[in-house]
């Protein structure tokens, strides 16, 4: 399995029992054919992400083409390889997925959950996408060494909840609202442009150390995917001059096009452009 994951570029993945995992979506397995019973192994991995290519409106995640279509690709080189070696099923999800995904990615030993509900691993920070094979390969044929896995935790410095402008002031994450359909409330719309994001926000993963230490350190994907096509600056020219099938391939666009307009007409000229990581904590 290593050299099929080395081939990827993928650095980071572990094995853990289907049973360890937090799976509260049954139905998104059966709808692949398969029953959710007869799945016994976890195979998470994680995919960075992270190209410093400076300020911008749009968040980290979102500035590349869509990490789900780069993980529908990428399932669809190792699947069959798989299937082919163990003789069982593999099914790929990645965020859309029947696991709490962050804790079970901390169960297979690839990083420690964050009190920003991240999964941080210790290259990338929480610069990384989090997805998984469901199979019904027994785990140990597939390296899962025993023991009971349990997932670890930061170090609770609370950089991230002093950071964040939202939970203090007991309003729902930005990152939701600049997701959310139909007109903002007086002060949803006041924090998004004070917080200067279109699509997304990082600052509490800029704010944390663990994160900030990654970032410093100069690391980013060797994926070339998310080093290409990418917008770190999101206009309304830009937008309304996206093709439907070029604006399709974006992360930002599964919500439609009206909620962007909506907050770059919000935002207008002000870009105050992830402050975070300029400032020292
Ligand atoms: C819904 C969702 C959102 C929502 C809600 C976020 C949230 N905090 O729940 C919104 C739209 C706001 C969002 C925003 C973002 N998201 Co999001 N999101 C998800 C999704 C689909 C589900 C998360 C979830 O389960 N939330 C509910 C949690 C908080 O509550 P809970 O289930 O009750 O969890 C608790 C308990 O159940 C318990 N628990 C969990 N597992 C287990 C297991 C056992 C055995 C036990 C006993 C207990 C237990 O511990 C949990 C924490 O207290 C995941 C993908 C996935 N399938 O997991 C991606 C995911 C978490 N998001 C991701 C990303 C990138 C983001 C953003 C950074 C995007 C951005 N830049 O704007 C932000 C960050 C916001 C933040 N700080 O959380 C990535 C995170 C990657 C990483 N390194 O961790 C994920 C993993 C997607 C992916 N495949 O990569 N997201
Ligand atoms: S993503 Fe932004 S609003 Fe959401 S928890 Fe993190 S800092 Fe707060
Ligand atoms: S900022 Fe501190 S408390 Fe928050 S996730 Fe990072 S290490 Fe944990």
């Amino acid at each position: 399995m290593k050299t099929i994951w080395e081939k990827e570029k993928i650095e980071y993945f572990g094995v853990i029992p289907f049973s360890a995992c937090l799976c509260r979506r049954p139905d998104i397995i059966e709808r692949r054919g398969v029953p959710a019973e007869r799945i016994r192994s976890a195979v998470l991995f994680l995919v960075p992400y992270f190209v410093n290519d400076g300020a911008g409106n749009v968040s980290y995640y979102a500035r590349s083409c869509d990490y789900h279509l780069y993980c529908e690709g990428l399932f669809a080189r190792v699947i069959p390889a798989l299937e082919e070696r163990y003789g069982e099923r593999f099914l790929g999800f990645a965020d859309k997925s029947p696991i709490q995904e962050n804790t079970a990615a901390s169960m297979a030993g690839l990083g420690v959950v964050g009190d920003n509900f991240m999964l941080i691993n210790e290259k990338y920070g929480s610069f990384v996408f989090v997805a998984e094979l469901l199979s019904t390969a027994p785990p140990e044929a597939l390296g899962f060494s025993g023991g009971t896995p349990e997932p670890s935790f930061c170090s609770h410095c609370g950089a991230c909840r002093r950071a964040c402008p939202m939970t203090r002031d007991g309003m729902e994450c930005l990152s939701a609202v600049t997701q959310k359909k139909g007109a903002l409330t007086a002060q949803e719309t006041e924090y998004l442009k004070k917080y200067g994001y279109a699509w997304g926000c990082d600052i509490c993963q800029l704010a944390c150390p663990m994160t900030r230490k990654a970032v410093e350190s100069g690391v980013q994907t060797p994926i070339a995917f998310f080093h290409e096509e990418r917008i770190p600056v999101l206009t309304a020219a830009r937008l309304s001059q996206m093709e439907e099938e070029e604006f399709r391939r974006r992360a930002f666009s599964w919500r439609g096009r009206e909620p962007l307009l909506r907050n770059l007409k919000i935002l207008g000229e002000s870009f105050p452009y992830n402050f975070i990581l300029c400032d020292s904590n």
